[in-house]
């Protein structure tokens, strides 16, 4: 085998994207192994990277845009001329209903978040204004915690903490941070370190676990509210550390000190001795961390859970050292905005590439006009200058300051149209979006645009969703599959896979070595296929709003070199501000032309590595990227275009965790009123279940060989291929149940059959499906047969948080019969 076929890039199954080597056979791969040169997961993966010849080979591919005919079928048609029709109706609803009718939703997925960069360009160009993706249906509520706290992402040290806290969260089977099994096994191998798992199901996890609190489900609140007020009743808060870092905590300290923890145990229904063992545990410890999930985000009370659950290492001062928790840097910010209180750093989510390039280009507006360089050939005359010039006022640049609301999808205190839902972080609640269209409200949605998500199978309620499709004047699809979406779109556009092109992720959440990594192509495009950036591009030309003159003069600008490129791209910004919001497609077509063609995609690149190094100079000096001006940004974007195993781009010291914190003196702000009286509204408890669904459904499981429904071919599992119903062995017997018995789910949304798996890790009561499972897989007659149960027949969009509108996915009332 000649070096020539080991392809370097990462799988695309979950959100660590651990480096890869591909062997190829043709287009098929034939061997897949970790690679050890990248410096996130150094060599580690998953039993799941290996099955990633089934996404790329998939029965499943699109290979020519499709268009509906009157009577539902599809018929192929060619790119010109579903550019022109697509264009046509976009810039029709924009100019009859107004672009905001035009909701964007998803353009990322895992692994693949170039695209949304372009996706928000698009948005800009026809004036739409409401965009969401499924963090709005899970990181929300923390990301409005977060946002009043200290206004950033955190993350645990989980590899050098003494105690680590897993709260609704099974890193064994879900990973979400490096090497996850290796640093389980060493936690649970080391007798000095402690795990607690929050989660009432003995997960992977909870059996690796020194201390597992089995919560009932739901009611984790009290479980999280009980550990907080034994440290605040025991006195093991760190008050020092409050003093020095914190703001506001005396509400939080007298509210905890009022809890019954007793009460609150029976409760939750864990024991109150292992309750205070696990708060004693993180109170003594030398350092601490948590990491919060899926089961407490999608289940009732999940914005205060969140908040007590970050109490639990601010109250103690587990911050800004190793083995604690940190905010870190971010190459482009994906989320961390919320709406909370206090300065933010960057708009969440993807829209930032557009948001940042924008906002550092009008911090310039005036300078680098009145110093009079307007033409490609002044800037390429003036290489000095344009060090001193442009780079001089990029490190002067108060980037932190950069407002929501600079991007497409920013906007403190913003809400929907037609309900009047929060917006967090520039995401419309999920729960919300069939809510904004199936309605006479003259502001409802008319057309969505959805691209590398499939929001008809992840979705709640997907009933209603797919009638809310049904109901609008356009739906546009961009997927390398014929997805449960697709099947309600307007027009379908056939993806390249992301191993036909550049791609990249920007869940780069390390710290204090943040990684990132531009992925080169590892096969040719399928025929027929396109990258998203090109789609977008083509889509946006179609709507002619660059002007001609300026992507001529900035092409000649990229052609003369990286300063001379930098100058006319922020000069020409200032004299246009409204090519602002359509920066990367501006790139896209300039400095793209210069790119390796394969790579053209990464363009937008550029704009946000030079704000990465303007937000982080010292961070990115430290990782090699030094110099004056626009240099530390024009090397880092270097180094991304040529590195295939990933770039440490910013290194910090453990200190720098607090210069991330926003707010006065960098201080943690702890009360929050909402949530405060949330808590003492907690004695009245709620159940859901009753005499007609006496069991709580966790619709959603991660297992072995789940991945989202990012690979459809049911094949590709090794185990448990039709998803069964997990079921304690308590009311498995008493239902006469077994391992295989055939059963229906029933809840208040729908009903579906599958098989029983009796599983003594099972509170009675509770019962478990997996996520990503029941999509269409092409059958050998050709005809569609979905393989397990899609969770989201069964769920309901009523169930949802108070603050952020999330689902509840993991708290869904059912009964289960046999079926006979
Ligand atoms: N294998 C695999 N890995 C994945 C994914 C995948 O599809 N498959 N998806 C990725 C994505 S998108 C995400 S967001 C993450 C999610 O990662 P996780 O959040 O870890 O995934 P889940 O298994 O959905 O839920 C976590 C745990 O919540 C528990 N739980 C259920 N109800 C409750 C409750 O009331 N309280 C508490 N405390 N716990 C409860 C469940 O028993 C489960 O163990 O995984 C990522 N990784
Ligand atoms: N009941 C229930 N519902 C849930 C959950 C749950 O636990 N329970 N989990 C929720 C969570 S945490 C998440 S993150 C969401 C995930 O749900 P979604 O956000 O809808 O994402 P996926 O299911 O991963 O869909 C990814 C899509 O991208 C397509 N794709 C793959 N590669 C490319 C590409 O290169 N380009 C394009 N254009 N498309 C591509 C795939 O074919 C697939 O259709 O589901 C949510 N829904
Ligand atoms: S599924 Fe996640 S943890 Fe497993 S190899 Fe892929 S990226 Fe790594
Ligand atoms: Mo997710």
């Amino acid at each position: 085998m000649t070096t020539e076929t080991s392809h370097t890039t990462a799988c695309i199954l979950c959100e660590c994207n651990c480096g890869i080597k591909i062997e190829l056979d043709g287009r098929r791969f034939k061997t897949i192994r970790g690679d050890k040169e990248h410096p996130a997961s150094q060599g580690y993966t998953c039993e799941k990277a290996m099955r990633l010849d089934h996404y790329q080979n998939g029965t499943h591919r699109l290979t020519s845009p499709l268009r509906r005919r009157s009577d539902g079928s599809y018929e192929e048609i060619d790119w010109d001329t579903a550019i022109s029709e697509i264009a046509a109706r976009l810039g029709q609803i924009r100019d009859t209903v107004g672009g905001d009718k035009i909701f964007f939703y998803g353009g990322a997925g895992q692994g693949n978040h170039l695209g949304r960069a372009y996706g928000a360009a698009l948005q800009a160009a026809i004036g739409s204004k409401y965009y969401s993706n499924a963090l709005a249906q899970e990181k929300t509520g923390e990301m409005w915690v977060d946002g009043k706290l200290y206004g950033g992402h955190t993350k645990g040290d989980f590899e050098h903490s003494d105690v680590v806290v897993f709260v609704g969260k099974n890193p064994w089977q879900s990973h979400s941070f490096p090497r996850a099994r290796p640093v389980l096994k060493a936690m649970a191998a080391d007798p000095k370190r402690t795990m607690i798992v929050i989660d009432p199901r003995r997960t992977e996890t909870a059996d690796l676990a020194d201390i597992h609190l089995q919560v009932r489900p739901g009611t984790d609140a009290w479980c999280l509210a009980a550990m907080g007020a034994v440290l605040v009743q025991e006195d093991l808060v760190d008050h020092a550390f409050l003093a020095e870092h914190a703001v506001d905590t005396e509400p939080v300290l007298a509210a905890l000190a009022q809890i019954p923890v007793a009460e609150y145990a029976q409760t939750c229904g864990v024991s109150e001795d292992l309750i205070r063992a696990a708060a004693r545990a993180i109170g003594n410890a030398e350092t601490a961390c948590t990491y919060e999930d899926l089961g407490i985000q999608q289940a009732p009370h999940s914005t205060l859970s969140s908040y007590l659950n970050k109490l639990l290492w601010i109250l103690t001062g587990n911050f800004g050292k190793p083995g604690t928790m940190s905010l870190h840097s971010s190459f482009v910010a994906i989320a961390g905005g919320g709406s909370g209180g206090g300065p933010r750093k960057a708009p969440s989510r993807l829209d930032s590439v557009i948001a940042s390039v924008g906002a550092v280009a009008t911090r310039f507006v005036a300078d680098v006009v009145t110093a009079g360089i307007a033409t490609a050939a002044e800037y390429s005359a003036t290489t000095g200058l344009a060090d001193r010039g442009a780079g001089a006022l990029l490190s002067k640049a108060p980037i932190t300051k950069v407002a929501a609301g600079g991007g497409v999808g920013g906007g403190g205190g913003r809400t929907t149209p037609v309900t009047g839902a929060r917006i967090i972080g520039g995401l419309v609640p999920c729960n919300s979006i069939a809510d904004e269209i199936l309605t006479d409200h003259p502001d409802r949605f008319r057309a969505m645009w959805i691209d590398s998500v499939n929001p008809a199978h992840s979705l709640a309620e997907s009933t209603r969703f797919r009638a809310a499709l049904d109901a609008l004047d356009l739906v546009v699809v961009i997927d390398v599959a014929f997805t449960e979406t697709a099947r309600h779109a307007d027009y379908v556009l056939p993806a390249s896979t992301q191993f036909e092109k550049c791609e990249a992720t920007f869940f780069n959440f390390e710290f204090p070595r943040n990684v990132f990594q531009l992925r080169a192509p590892v096969l040719d495009p399928l025929p027929g296929t396109l990258a998203e950036p090109e789609i977008y591009a083509r889509v946006i030309r179609a709507l002619d709003v660059i002007p001609v003159a300026t992507i001529s003069r900035l092409r000649k600008a990229a052609h003369a070199g990286p300063d001379a490129f930098a100058l006319a791209f922020f000069a020409s910004v200032a004299a246009d501000p409204s090519l602002m919001k359509l920066a990367s497609a501006v790139l896209y077509e300039t400095l793209g032309e210069t790119l390796p063609p394969k790579m053209r995609g990464a363009a937008a690149l550029w704009g946000a590595a030079q704000l990465c190094a303007a937000a982080n100079p010292a961070g990115v000096r430290r990782a090699g990227f030094g110099g004056t001006g626009t240099q530390p940004g024009t090397k880092l974007f270097d180094a991304i275009l040529n590195s295939r195993s990933g770039v440490t781009f910013t290194v910090d010291d453990w200190s720098d965790a607090w210069s991330y914190v926003r707010g006065r003196e960098h201080r943690i702000k702890v009360a929050i009123p909402e949530l405060l009286t949330e808590l003492a509204k907690l004695d009245a408890e709620q159940s859901w279940t009753s005499e007609e669904f006496p069991f709580i459904l966790a619709a959603g499981e991660r297992r072995a060989f789940t991945a989202n429904t990012i690979i459809r071919d049911s094949g590709w599992r090794r185990r448990d291929a039709a998803g069964a119903l997990r079921m304690s062995t308590a009311d498995a017997e008493s239902m006469g149940f077994t391992t295989g018995s055939r059963v229906r789910v029933i809840t208040e949304a729908g009903a579906a059959e599958t098989v029983v798996e009796v599983s003594d890790t099972l509170r009675a009561g509770h019962i478990t499906l997996p996520n990503g499972l029941g999509v269409d897989n092409i059958g050998t007659d050709g005809g569609a047969v979905a393989v397990g149960i899609a969770p989201n027949e069964l769920t309901s969009s009523k169930h949802k948080d108070p603050i952020a509108g999330t689902p509840w996915h993991k708290h869904v009332p059912a009964r289960v019969e046999a079926v006979l």
